[in-house]
């Protein structure tokens, strides 16, 4: 099997993490890239769409989409499931809703357009617009991770990579976790404390 990832994008951090938590690397070539918006990234080869991560099954059929990914291989994996089958199956699903919704309404517009347009170009009333869901959707985020304390399932380890990375592009981003949601940073350090596939996982350049 094979993944195109890169070692900055929350999204393909979920699908690593997953695979280092069922302990599949032997299983799984790796393959970086350094600038998923460039389409002259390799990746762009064996994903249509033109975005990490991407991950080809043993059967030789990719897969697109990190939940679709960390989902297939935990379904090969032989740890605990993340994806609960049990009466929390909702609300695990539910909060990685909210972590996906908030990096579906940053990334290709916030993200892109500080990083690559000039600031006169920015859409910035679209911005401002976004930031304001983005805000209510951390709020929602607290009070819904309030439930799951430092158990792992893949609205947690979602949650988790979703708080680093805004940590870690906060020139991206234009906003301030840690000033504004103190509580959310201090519990994505301690689960990273607890779980090693978080920690070595964690975006770097
Ligand atoms: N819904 C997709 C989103 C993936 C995505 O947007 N990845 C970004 C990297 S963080 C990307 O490849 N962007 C390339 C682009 O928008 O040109 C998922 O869950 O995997």
């Amino acid at each position: 099997m094979k993944l195109w990832y890169s070692t900055t994008s929350s999204f393909a951090r979920k699908a690593v993490a997953t695979l280092k938590y069922h302990q599949l690397e032997e299983q799984v070539e790796l393959l970086r890239i350094t600038n998923s918006f460039d389409s002259n990234s390799p990746h762009n080869q064996d994903n249509p769409l033109g975005r990490i991560p991407a991950l080809q099954m043993e059967n030789g059929e990719w897969l697109f989409g990190s939940l679709l990914i960390s989902q297939y291989l935990d379904s090969i994996g032989s740890q605990p499931t993340l994806f609960p089958i049990n009466a929390k199956r909702w609300q695990v699903l539910q909060l990685h809703s909210l972590v996906e919704g908030i990096l579906e309404n940053t990334t290709p517009t916030i993200v892109a357009e500080r990083r690559f347009r000039p600031q006169n170009e920015w859409w910035t009333s679209r911005h401002q617009q976004l930031m304001e869901r983005n805000i209510r959707t951390f709020k929602q985020l607290e009070q819904k991770l309030a439930t799951f304390g430092d158990e792992i399932n893949i609205g947690t380890l979602s949650a988790v990579c979703l708080i680093d990375w805004w940590q870690f592009r906060i020139d991206g981003t234009g906003f301030n976790l840690v000033q504004h949601f103190p509580n959310l940073v201090e519990w994505a350090a301690k689960m990273n404390e607890k779980y090693i596939f978080l920690q070595t996982t964690k975006p770097t350049i």
